[in-house]
């Protein structure tokens, strides 16, 4: 549970002013990123999709829009649908990086928007195993959190290619907000999720966007007890398949 109300988002007119200081340049947290009347409604999508849009994992499910990628590549070219456009993506694209740097976030990237979303959905005791997205995107990866709160940590590999089981950051994501990745984060590093109900020591020193949190006084204890969270994590793929379209029914889902 969290304290927040039905205050009109005030959004950052820059991703600047959000920027977490303690990572390398550069990653943003902005805790209010959407509503809870729009959280709602993204969440009633999510739960009412067609069955066949769930891939069901080991231990998480997992929906692709417009389409799962093929060797990398976006087969299907139609459109994000509206409810995954509006307000999220259309709001990304509102901000400016900075005073000095009008353009937005996917200003270079070859869409210079978002063309694929992946929701994973995590109810407590589940994880993703720390991994990099690969080369299939361009390196930046927005991603809204719904319904619960949890710890993303950021590993590094050690000298011999061995994963350094301890995290180097560790990200708290509130329900309603946004985190973007990019740069070094994304290319060098790896993320995961750690399947367990509860994040533990959590504090000032521990979690690199404290100061950037709505809600920091809920994990004063250490403490945060997870609900199952949605996660909305919005890319552009590199490549995009003009034949996509043309190749029928096989490669559309509802
Ligand atoms: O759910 C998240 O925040 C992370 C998702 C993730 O790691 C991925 O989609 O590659």
């Amino acid at each position: 549970m969290d304290n927040s109300s039905s205050q009109p988002l005030k959004l950052p007119h820059t991703l600047e002013e959000k920027r977490i200081k303690a990572l390398p340049p550069a990653c943003y947290y902005i805790s209010d990123f959407i509503t809870e009347e729009e959280e709602k409604a993204i969440l009633h999508k999510v739960d009412t999709a067609p069955k066949a849009r769930w891939r069901q994992l080991t231990h998480r499910r997992l929906q692709t829009w417009p389409s799962d990628l093929v060797k990398n590549t976006l087969l299907d070219a139609r459109p994000l649908p509206d409810w995954l456009e509006q307000p999220i993506a259309s709001r990304l694209l509102s901000i400016s990086l900075s005073e000095s740097q009008p353009e937005n976030i996917f200003h270079d990237s070859p869409h210079q928007r978002p063309n694929h979303v992946l929701i994973n959905e995590y109810p407590p005791h589940t994880g993703i195993m720390p991994h990099k997205d690969g080369g299939a995107y361009h390196p930046v990866v927005a991603t809204v959190s719904l319904g619960s709160t949890l710890c993303l940590n950021i590993y590094k590999s050690k000298e011999d290619g061995a994963l350094d089981p301890e995290p180097v950051w560790r990200i708290l994501q509130e329900p309603r907000s946004l985190l973007i990745t990019t740069a070094d984060l994304y290319t060098e590093y790896l993320h995961g999720i750690e399947p367990i109900a509860t994040d533990v020591g959590l504090s000032e020193e521990t979690i690199v966007n404290w100061d950037l949190l709505r809600s920091s006084e809920l994990y004063i204890d250490g403490l945060n007890q997870r609900q199952t969270r949605a996660s909305l994590t919005y890319r552009d793929v590199l490549k995009v398949s003009k034949l996509g379209n043309k190749l029928g029914p096989m490669f559309k889902r509802s």
